[in-house]
């Protein structure tokens, strides 16, 4: 539906206001940046003492990057850029290693959020009467209480009920005619995979939308969850150190996701050189928060790859596009000296309707080389006893993947329900390499 805006004074903007709101938001952010020790040492080393020193948008390139390190150092009130008494709530996230990185916020911090979150629901057509299931966890992790706000904001009921519990996710869906879901991708596969034996079938159901996000996903897993549940899904893009959720929300077009320029500064560069690339090519993201005061973050590498699509896009918001994320610089597997992203292998499986709902990617080391083995859950109409047409399926399977990643994997095929599950983001890849890869 075109033309439905939450705020369309900002989201369709022209590109000169836009540049000036920007400026005097990021003067604003270094104004606070300059109250928290970390940022008063980084900024002044490259001669930035006031917010005044930033003249114009040219001048970011000057501001040194920030790093989940740099948040970890910082660990826990380092980056903080308010009186204690102002914050009223923080997020963290702990990553795989160590020390968290911890997001504070004002009242007011959390309002600009949560009329983001409240702009990409009506961005997707979500309006006052949908009923709102947030499988998402709640917690320190952003993903729950991240939409929860603007779904209230925007008046529709909000069933607060968190991940996991699938059966409980099914009767709730059933007896209160829920038409919105907010979850992970590879959950919402799951609970499809779940509906038959928990004794549903899809006209149980009002459902019409599933916002997915919070983990990598190819197209073909989109459609996967639209085909199989016979709705709209909708990509979703976040990151703990910007907020969460609501950094960037596709639009009905479906045609990529709006970065929220007002709210967020983006550069995308070679992840190498750290030199910004021209829209179109694959770089990494950098974002610096516009909207927050109790902890201002400028330049942070996200480590997620991505790019600008150029042109404008038919919904009329002027904010820019961003391709799904395409992998990212730390999630790159060497075998073998062959550089595989696991978003490939998704891809090309994801695109066989043989496939079922879970797939997994392990890397071992055999004697001196790697071994790639991809384990896949097959439809349930598929999996048979008969070994010569499981042995066809994986030829098929090997050879796709090997036109694809120039390596031929060990395939091994399974029945549906037989991968392990997550309840939050999904672990699509185990590496046993450990030290030695
Ligand atoms: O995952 C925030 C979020 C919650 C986003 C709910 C969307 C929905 P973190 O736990 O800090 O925050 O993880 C952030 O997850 O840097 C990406 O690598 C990945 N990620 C998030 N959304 C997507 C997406 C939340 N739509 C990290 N596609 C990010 C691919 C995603 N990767």
């Amino acid at each position: 539906m075109i033309g439905l805006y939450h705020d369309r004074e900002i989201e369709t903007m022209d590109k000169e206001a836009l540049s000036a709101l920007q400026l005097l938001r990021y003067k604003k952010t270094v104004a606070d940046a300059l109250k928290t020790p970390f940022y008063k040492k980084r900024l002044s080393n490259v001669g930035l003492e006031s917010a005044e020193d930033l003249r114009s948008l040219a001048d970011i390139k000057n501001i040194p990057f920030t790093t989940k390190e740099d948040l970890r150092e910082a660990y826990p009130f380092g980056l903080m850029a308010v009186d204690k008494e102002e914050v009223v709530r923080m997020h963290a996230s702990s990553g795989t290693t160590g020390t968290p990185t911890v997001i504070y916020q004002t009242q007011r911090d959390l309002d600009r959020w949560t009329d983001l979150t409240t702009r990409s629901l009506v961005s997707v057509g979500c309006h006052k009467g949908d009923i709102f299931q947030n499988m998402m966890t709640y917690g320190l992790f952003t993903g729950g209480m991240g939409l929860h706000y603007g779904a209230e904001k925007l008046g529709m009921m909000v069933i607060p009920v968190s991940s996991g519990n699938t059966k409980r996710q099914f009767q709730l869906m059933k007896d209160f005619g829920t038409t919105v879901v907010h979850a992970t991708p590879s959950y919402m596969l799951y609970l499809y995979s779940k509906m038959e034996e928990f004794g549903y079938k899809l006209s149980d159901f009002k459902l019409k939308k599933a916002l997915v996000g919070a983990e990598p996903h190819s197209e073909e897993i989109r459609k996967k969850i639209e085909n199989l549940f016979g709705i709209d899904a909708y990509n979703s893009y976040g990151l703990s150190e910007m907020n969460g959720p609501s950094v960037a929300f596709e639009c009905d077009q479906k045609s990529g996701m709006h970065l929220w320029e007002d709210s967020y500064y983006m550069e995308i560069v070679n992840e190498k050189t750290l030199e910004e690339v021209p829209d179109g090519e694959t770089g990494e993201l950098i974002l610096s928060i516009l909207i927050r005061t109790a902890t201002p973050i400028l330049r942070y590498r996200t480590r997620d790859l991505t790019s600008i699509i150029p042109g404008p896009c038919s919904c009329g918001r002027i904010s820019r596009r961003i391709s799904r994320i395409k992998g990212r610089t730390d999630d790159m597997l060497i075998i073998n000296g062959v550089n595989v992203f696991p978003s490939q292998i998704e891809e090309v499986i994801m695109k066989m309707p043989e496939i079922g709902t879970n797939y997994r990617i392990v890397v071992k080391k055999n004697g001196l080389l790697d071994k790639l083995i991809v384990q896949t859950e097959v439809g349930p109409s598929i999996f048979s006893d008969d070994a010569r047409d499981m042995n066809a399926l994986k030829r098929r399977i090997i050879d796709n993947l090997r036109a694809s990643i120039t390596i031929s994997p060990v395939v091994e095929l399974h029945e549906p329900g037989v991968l392990p599950v997550q309840e939050g983001k999904a672990i699509r890849v185990v590496d046993e390499r450990g030290e030695s890869k």
